[in-house]
């Protein structure tokens, strides 16, 4: 299996507000590192650097004044004289009056943000870029007519909205690969998202559409990040409904109730017909995850990834989560591994 990667990503390395202190966050660079370094071990096949695209090319999955201001947001606040990294510290919550754009950076980081869990710093958008463009070249290289693709991108996407950042995510690298795929002819998308976290930024993206479907595996919101996201009875509006299926979990479980709710997330992507499958592959859902609550096991992912081969869809495995560095490489390897091994 193909696999895009790009060494840009380390350009960011965000802090995190935990336990009332500042310190560097689980999202660090080493996760990408130490999957780059199983994806070698386990000889999974060819490794590309992406190639660049214009930034038009994510206008399919956010709005351009939100792509506009991440592009910008360092140098709005290096220019107030800050050279910390950028985090937001006021809200537009419900009951505020105004829902206009502020002037100012402090106010646009707010607007932008559904939380405090994406720190923008100096080479926050150079690794943002790559990470999306690692999605978009794994999708041109299926459009070539190839099997799978693996898109090790980092940062991730999948909390990251039409016109928002948050839970580490920028750009959703999986929302603007699903695009890309329909501009490439793709009638029917589907989206599989496997993070231990509801993929609520997707969610957003393509909830009025019925061209993305979006099935979600995730922690109970009612308990779990992002909280405010994922319940059962999201099912999409408009032409996008029906579209959309969550299907949250109990803290706690392991891969019984996750395969099944795998089974049921696939009987309804086969019944889609999609043309093209993007997984968003978070591997926190391991037993050992320090910000997650499953308890899946490192076998498991071979049978996860024998599951999604069993659609018979091309396929864009696009990284999400997994913050065990020591154990991360080998459960996402062994995602693509059971799918390859599915496929012989
Ligand atoms: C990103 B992805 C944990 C607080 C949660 C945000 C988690 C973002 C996860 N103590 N912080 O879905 O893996
Ligand atoms: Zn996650």
């Amino acid at each position: 299996m193909l696999t895009v990667y790009s060494s840009d990503h380390r350009l960011h390395h965000g802090v995190e507000l935990k336990d009332g202190a500042i310190s560097a966050s689980f999202e660090k660079p080493e996760r990408a590192e130490t999957v780059l370094a199983r994806v070698k071990a386990a000889g999974l096949g060819e490794i590309i650097a992406p190639r660049a695209y214009d930034r038009s090319e994510y206008a399919g999955a956010h709005s351009e004044r939100y792509v506009e201001f991440l592009a910008n947001a360092w140098s709005e606040w290096t220019a107030t004289g800050r050279s910390c990294q950028a985090l937001p510290l006021v809200w537009p919550i419900r009951g505020l009056p105004s829902t206009e754009l502020p002037q100012f950076i402090d106010g646009k980081l707010g607007f932008f943000a559904m939380d405090a869990g994406a720190p923008i710093g100096a080479g926050t958008w150079e690794a943002v870029c790559s990470s999306a463009n690692s999605a978009l070249t794994a999708v041109d290289r299926l459009s070539d007519g190839t099997r799978s693709a693996f898109a090790l991108c980092r940062p991730p996407g999948h909390h990251a909205g039409r016109e928002y950042m948050g839970g580490y995510c920028y750009l959703n690298n999986a929302a603007i690969a699903a695009q890309r795929c329909l501009e490439q002819g793709a009638k029917r998308v589907a989206v599989l998202d496997i993070d231990f976290h509801h993929g609520n930024g997707t969610q957003d993206i393509f909830y009025q559409r019925s061209d993305v479907l979006f099935v979600s595996i995730h922690g109970d919101p009612t308990v779990c990040y992002p909280y405010f996201s994922g319940h059962a009875d999201e099912r999409g509006i408009g032409q996008g409904e029906g579209f959309n299926l969550n299907l949250p979990l109990p803290k706690g479980s392991a891969m019984p109730a996750f395969e099944a709710a795998l089974f049921d997330a696939s009987a309804t992507i086969a019944r889609y017909r999609a043309d093209a499958l993007i997984v968003s592959l978070g591997v926190d859902t391991f037993e050992g995850d320090p910000i997650s609550h499953f308890r899946l096991r490192t076998p498991d992912y071979l049978r996860i990834g024998e599951m999604i081969e069993g659609l018979g869809v091309p396929t864009l495995f696009v990284m999400e989560g997994g913050y065990l560095v020591d154990e991360m490489g080998v459960n996402a390897v062994n995602v693509l591994l059971g799918f390859e091994g599915g496929a012989r």
